[in-house]
C-alpha cells in the first residue's frame, strides 16, 4: 500500500516524537503522583506547605503535559501504525510485543481522555475518576518502561537516521500542534497566558474574580440562622459567631486556589489563622484538624487538615476575598485557604473544625 511506504513511517521520525511523548508522559506521570500523595498523603509522607503555588505549579503541569501528549500520541500513531500490519516473523516475540503495546496505547488514551473529561467536569461513566485515573497511570508507566527498554536498538537506529524534507514537515507540523494545544488552554493557569488561550475551560470571571466549581446552590448550602464555628477537641469544644472570628486577629495572604482540574487563581484572603483559633479555643496545635462544612452530601464536604498545615501561619480560616465579605459561592461565612494546597481540599462553607485525638 501507498500509504504504508510514506518516508513518515520510519524510525527517525517515531524515535523524535517519542523522545518529547516520554517527556510528557514522565512529567505528567511524576506530578500526577505528586497530586495523588498531596490528596491522600499516606501516613509517612508530608506534603510540604511552601512554596506556597508549589501544588499549582505541580497540578499545571500536569494538565498541561497531559494536554501536550494528546497531538503527540497521535503523531506517534501515525508514524508507526503500518508496522502493526507487518506479518509477524517471531510469533511469539511479537504477539508479545503487540499486547504489550496494546496495553500501553490503550492505557495512555485511557489517561488522556479521562483526564480531559474530568477537566471538562463532564463524568460519562460509572467508576470513580480518582482511582481509575491513578491506577491506569501505573499501568501505563509500566507499560511505557518496557516499551522503550523493547524498542531501544531501533530508538537508537532513529536517532542515527536523517530526517529527510518530507519527515521534517511531519515533525514541524507535530510541534506546532502540540505548541498550540498547550497556547490554547494554558491560560487555566498561566494568567499573562489567559487572553491567547481559547480554549482555556475556567476563566476568571466568576464572583469576586475567581472561578467558582461548585456553587452554593448547587452544593445545597444554606447559611442557618445563628450559625456558629464550632472548634472541638478531644475533652471540650468551643464556639465562635462570625462577629467574634472577625475581632481575632486577622491575617491577609495572597494565596492560589489550585484546582486539580488545572486552573488556578489568586486572590488576597484575609481570616484567622487556624493556628491562632486553636489557641483562642484552647485546643493543641500539634494534631491533624478535621474541617467540615454546611454542605451535607458532596465529596468534598470534609476534608483533613495535617499537622503541617496546621501549623502554618498563612493556613486561614478566611473571612474575606479581595477586601470583600465572601460571596456564598466562594464560602460564605468562612473557608479554608491554605498554601500549597489542592483545591478540594479548601473547604467552602466550614462550620467545625475537629481537632484529631
Ligand atoms: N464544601 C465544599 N468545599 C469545596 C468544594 C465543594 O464541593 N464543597 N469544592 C472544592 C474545589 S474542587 C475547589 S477547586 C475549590 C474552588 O473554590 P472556589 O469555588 O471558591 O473557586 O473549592 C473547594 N471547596
Ligand atoms: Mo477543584
Amino acid at each position: 500500500m501507498k500509504l504504508f511506504r510514506s518516508p513518515v513511517h520510519a524510525p527517525a521520525v517515531s524515535a523524535r516524537i517519542g523522545l518529547w511523548l516520554g517527556i510528557a508522559f514522565g512529567l505528567c506521570f511524576l506530578t500526577g503522583l505528586a497530586s495523588h500523595a498531596a490528596q491522600h498523603p499516606p501516613g509517612w509522607f508530608v506534603w510540604p506547605t511552601r512554596p506556597v503555588s508549589l501544588y499549582r505549579v505541580t497540578q499545571g503541569v500536569h494538565v498541561l503535559s497531559g494536554i501536550a501528549a494528546i497531538p503527540l500520541l497521535l503523531a506517534k500513531l501515525w508514524a508507526v501504525y503500518p508496522r502493526l500490519f507487518e506479518r509477524p516473523t517471531r510469533l511469539l516475540a511479537d504477539a508479545l510485543e503487540r499486547l504489550s503495546i496494546l496495553v500501553l496505547v490503550c492505557a495512555a488514551f485511557f489517561e488522556l481522555a479521562s483526564g480531559l473529561f474530568n477537566v471538562a467536569q463532564s463524568y460519562p461513566w460509572r467508576f470513580f475518576f480518582v482511582e481509575t485515573h491513578y491506577a491506569a497511570g501505573w499501568v501505563a508507566a509500566g507499560a511505557l518502561v518496557v516499551h522503550i527498554a523493547v524498542k531501544l536498538p531501533r530508538i537508537r537506529a532513529g536517532w542515527g537516521e536523517r530526517a529527510d524534507a518530507e519527515r521534517r514537515a511531519f515533525l514541524r507540523t507535530t510541534w506546532l500542534a502540540t505548541g498550540a494545544a498547550v497556547l490554547a488552554t494554558a491560560g487555566v493557569t498561566v494568567p499573562v497566558l489567559r487572553r491567547i488561550s481559547v480554549l482555556a475551560w475556567r476563566s476568571p470571571g466568576g464572583p469576586q474574580g475567581l472561578p467558582v466549581n461548585r456553587t452554593a446552590a448547587a452544593a445545597g448550602v444554606q447559611v442557618p440562622e445563628g450559625w456558629r464555628l464550632t472548634v472541638a477537641w478531644p475533652g471540650g469544644s468551643a464556639a465562635f459567631t462570625l462577629a467574634e472570628l472577625a475581632a481575632l486577629d486577622q491575617r491577609t495572604a495572597r494565596l492560589p486556589i489550585a484546582c486539580v482540574e488545572g486552573w488556578s487563581a489568586t486572590a488576597e484572603w484575609t481570616g484567622v489563622p487556624v493556628r491562632d483559633l486553636l489557641v483562642a479555643a484552647g485546643a493543641r496545635t500539634d494534631r491533624p484538624v478535621r474541617v467540615s462544612s454546611l454542605e451535607r452530601a458532596g465529596l468534598y464536604a470534609t476534608s483533613l487538615l495535617p499537622p503541617a498545615h496546621v501549623a502554618d501561619p498563612l493556613t486561614l480560616l478566611a473571612l474575606r476575598v479581595n477586601g470583600q465579605t465572601l460571596s456564598p459561592d466562594h464560602g460564605y461565612p468562612c473557608r479554608v485557604i491554605a498554601p500549597s494546597r489542592p483545591g478540594v481540599l479548601q473547604t467552602k462553607w466550614v462550620t467545625r473544625l475537629e481537632v484529631q485525638p
